[in-house]
């Protein structure tokens, strides 16, 4: 039996950061970071049976072309992410009254529909990029045994690359679900390894007034290569995304509309029509699916 205090609830039942039971969500998942895109995307439902925010954690679960969806926003950051993967789990895998395990366990589907820098100069503001793996530069999940989920391979290959200074951890490679991959992909999207980072200046190699450890490190992520795959953008949730749910058996993939090039230097236009645009191509390819 699982702990009241490592396994925190409400006085409703409801698991103790996302307010949320398990009745209140469908298997079918969108993440987005910003809590006022959680409606962007809803306001295309036929009808939505809930609605709950506790701080930055907003759901929404409805129905999308008589597809039951739940669409959530987490947040910024790797540490968001732990909460959010953690309490959905629990929520399907774990028995909140007996607070066991349960025996037979339930695979969500998980999408983020994000927003992200690209790397690449041949990769432009307002494309999108489906992420094949997660690169996590922010040791969130070192705190778990991830040896059989992560890709050692690639991450000692990018350590050599980039003299990563392992005082900051080792970064961690997770795959996407492939099913979600094939269920979702199309010559829209370019595909690549996007680069997670613990936070948005420095860990993203932008300089206001504090000095970096490694001023060179973005460019030595546009050029690594692994068997044909590149880092094609940075953003602050998909390795995480990718490494919980991989070790707690849920499909995940990750999609995000590019509004920066931090290669040319450029902002998108007009960000909010990416993102509507993603929005669009995601529902449609989940309706049909
Ligand atoms: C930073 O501004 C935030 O934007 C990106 C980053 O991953 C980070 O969460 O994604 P979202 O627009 O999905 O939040």
């Amino acid at each position: 039996m699982i702990k009241s205090s490592e396994l925190i609830l409400n006085p409703d039942g409801s698991v103790y950061h996302l307010n949320l039971k398990p009745e209140n969500i469908a298997h079918d998942i969108i993440f987005v970071g910003d809590q006022n895109r959680v409606e962007k995307i809803t306001q295309f439902f036929d009808s939505i049976e809930f609605s709950t925010q506790k701080r930055e954690f907003k759901t929404q679960t409805g129905l999308f072309k008589g597809k039951r969806i739940t669409v959530m926003s987490t947040g910024i950051g790797p540490d968001n992410i732990d909460i959010v993967i953690n309490e959905l789990d629990a929520l399907v895998n774990i028995d909140l009254e007996t607070k066991m395990s349960k025996e037979k366990l339930t695979s969500l589907n998980i999408i983020r529909v994000g927003t992200s820098g690209s790397l690449q100069a041949d990769i432009p503001v307002d494309s999108f990029v489906m992420s094949k793996f997660g690169l996590g530069l922010d040791n969130m999940l070192r705190s778990y045994l991830i040896d059989e989920v992560s890709n050692i391979e690639i991450e000692d290959a990018f350590v050599k690359h980039t003299n990563w200074d392992p005082k900051k951890g080792k970064p961690y490679v997770i795959a996407c679900s492939e099913k979600l991959e094939k269920m979702i992909e199309s010559d829209k999207m370019h595909k690549g390894i996007t680069a997670t980072a613990g936070g948005f200046y420095g860990p993203q190699g932008r300089v206001l007034r504090l000095n970096i450890q490694d001023e060179n490190l973005n460019s030595k992520m546009d050029n690594f290569q692994f068997e044909g795959n590149r880092i094609t953008n940075l953003e602050m949730e998909t390795g995480a995304i990718y490494g919980l749910s991989a070790l707690l058996g849920h499909n995940a993939l990750s999609l995000n509309a590019i509004i920066a090039n931090r290669a040319s230097g450029t902002f998108s236009e007009d960000p909010y029509k990416a993102v509507d645009e993603l929005i669009a191509y995601t529902l449609d390819k989940l309706a049909k699916a």
